[in-house]
């Protein structure tokens, strides 16, 4: 495949409820659709760097410079053998991973329109509909968080993340607990805490919890090693983990035993299956997190999802979780607890030009001299 063109296009989507997490509060969420032409097929991707560096270093403005500048000019023109002759052409520039991972999905999506195979198909997927949690953020305090939990399990998700940050966790973990003694329940703390904080995890120690994701910063393994040490409940890791050699190194250290895979976070869908296929042959559970995505980013985290690996419930959620209206149809649905994975060539989505250009802040088409 030759790409002769590229359209980028920086969007502010409304969320239908605020997010907080430890990082902040997002209304909004950033994002940049990437399109793609060659010759007679399309492709879509999204990047899902956010408005600010909170979860990670990167934002939408770094990674529509990254692609623009670099990224998206190595491959303009180029003729490409496939996803690993673009990531030969990126691997030079360092770090990155969200904007790598928007223009990787792109090419997926057009592999799978000219094959006329679902992306599914292309992972080596296997289930048809996948088990699906709901991440719920930070609340006024512990009843709100109680009432919100109750409304999410009546739709029927299969498990419940909340957020945790400093001040706001054993008693927002033990109200939920204590309001719903079975359900799968698990927090996230996007790197909020240090090792100091090692009291806050022995207490949530005793809630039964799936997991405790991401307690340290996303630079540091050694210190989840020596809190996991410590604790019964399994670590998960999320912002920690960059790629497969990151991924066997925090197995074999001890600092999680079980990781959150986001294929944006570690550069793309193709090394979201090599992390996927290290941990299933060490019997490390994974499960596919998320970031809020739009109906593109939502269709690829299904696809990856639905690869047998994947025995946890993902942060994969309904449409109407986050968007009143989406820039991809059809919208998905929660049908007892599970979404179902996408079958149709590609991403299997149909992307909406008109709610793409309610939602743009700005677009830039890059086009080959050719
Ligand atoms: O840490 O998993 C996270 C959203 C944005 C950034 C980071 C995270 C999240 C979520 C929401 O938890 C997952 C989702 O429903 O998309
Ligand atoms: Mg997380």
């Amino acid at each position: 495949m030759k790409i002769e063109r590229v359209e980028l296009h920086h969007l502010s989507m409304p969320l239908v409820a605020p997010f907080e997490t430890s990082f902040g509060v997002e209304t909004d969420r950033q994002a940049i659709v990437l399109h793609i032409w060659s010759e007679g097929a399309e492709g879509w991707g999204e990047c899902v760097a956010g408005g600010w560096p909170g979860y990670s270093y990167e934002t939408a403005q770094t990674a529509w410079h990254v692609l623009t500048d670099y990224f998206v000019p190595a491959i303009l023109g180029v003729e490409l053998d496939g996803i690993e002759d673009y990531r030969r052409l990126v691997r030079p520039y360092k770090g990155h991973p969200l904007a790598k991972a928007g223009l990787e999905l792109a090419l997926w999506d057009l592999r799978g329109q000219q094959e006329s195979r679902p992306l599914k198909g292309l992972l080596g997927g296997e289930r048809d509909r996948v088990s699906v949690g709901v991440s719920v953020g930070i609340q006024s305090n512990p009843d709100k968080l109680v009432d919100v939990v109750r409304a999410f399990l009546a739709q029927g998700y299969s498990r419940i993340k909340i957020k945790i940050k400093p001040g706001r966790d054993v008693a927002d973990a033990e109200a939920v607990r204590k309001a719903f003694p079975e359900i799968a329940l698990q927090v996230d703390a996007n790197s909020a805490y240090t090792i100091e904080d090692t009291p806050v995890f022995e207490a949530l120690d005793s809630l039964n919890l799936l997991l405790i994701e991401q307690p340290f910063a996303e630079d540091d393994l050694y210190d989840h090693s020596q809190l996991q040490a410590r604790l019964s409940t399994a670590i998960c890791l999320d912002e920690s983990v960059l790629s497969a050699r990151h991924a066997r190194q925090a197995i074999d250290m001890g600092a999680c035993r079980i990781i959150n895979i986001k294929p944006a976070r570690v550069g793309g869908l193709a090394e979201a299956l090599a992390v996927h296929d290290l941990c299933w042959a060490q019997d490390i559970p994974v499960w596919c997190g998320g970031m809020l995505e739009t109906g593109i980013g939502r269709a690829a985290n299904l696809a990856l999802a639905s690869l047998p690996g994947f025995t946890l419930p993902g942060d994969i959620s309904a449409t109407d979780r986050y968007y009143a209206e989406d820039i991809a149809e059809p919208k998905f649905i929660l049908v007892d607890g599970m979404l179902q994975v996408p079958d149709a060539p590609g991403l299997g989505v149909h992307v909406l030009p008109d709610r793409v250009s309610r939602f743009t802040l700005r677009s830039e088409v890059v086009e080959s001299a050719a």
